[in-house]
């Protein structure tokens, strides 16, 4: 698809196999990298070293310790992606896509949730937003965890800042398959393409 990018929404190990384990992670990580060495293929048949330009942007929850959303601040979740731990990376099989500039961290305010990679910053301080306009981005393919929180919430703020969104349906995992599965038909009601 042209002017198009995708965004991954913390494909990190706490939501993977850690303390927010989600149902559908390994699968979802799994059609992931078939869905982005698809799009990142060679494209000339002659010329195999030739890779077609795919922007991938990767969406990292990055908590401190003292997060407001974990149990022992009264929060509804226990400790996950706690700066500086193992729970906080992005998956193996995916981190050779990333890259600092593409790479957008929110929750790091002790005292804010924040589910939407929309009120996440790259390292030199830029939104998403800002970058996806300044790469001209028109198209905006999302996948991974969770549904409910994130990847709905990242989702639904990029439609609203007038970009075309396709949720991948294959490459995501959730807490909950009845809250899934609500938060897809939502979505899909808002006018989010899931593909
Ligand atoms: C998320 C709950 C808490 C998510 C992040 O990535 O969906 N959910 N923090
Ligand atoms: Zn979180």
């Amino acid at each position: 698809m042209k002017d198009s990018a995708l965004i991954v929404v913390d494909m990190l190990y706490d939501f993977i196999d850690g303390s927010m384990a989600c149902q559908g992670a390994d699968k979802a990580i799994e059609n992931s990298l078939k869905y982005i060495e698809k799009e990142t293929a060679a494209t000339d048949p002659d010329d195999s070293g030739v890779r077609s330009i795919y922007p991938i942007l990767f969406i990292r929850d990055h908590h401190p310790a003292n997060h407001c959303s974990f149990a022992e601040q009264g929060g509804p979740w226990p400790p996950h992606c706690v700066q500086g731990t193992h729970g906080a990376d992005i998956h193996e099989a995916l981190e050779p896509y990333a890259s600092e500039d593409l790479t957008f961290f929110k929750g790091e305010d002790p005292s804010k949730e924040q589910y939407s990679g929309f009120e996440g910053l790259n390292p030199a301080g830029q939104s998403l937003q800002e970058v996806l306009e300044l790469m001209d981005i028109k198209n905006v393919v999302v996948c991974g965890i969770a549904t409910e929180y994130c990847v709905r919430n990242t989702a639904e703020d990029l439609l609203k800042a007038g970009f075309k969104v396709y949720v991948l349906k294959d490459c995501i995992a959730y807490v909950d398959a009845k809250g899934h599965e609500e938060a897809l038909e939502a979505m899909e009601k808002e006018g989010i393409k899931l593909i």
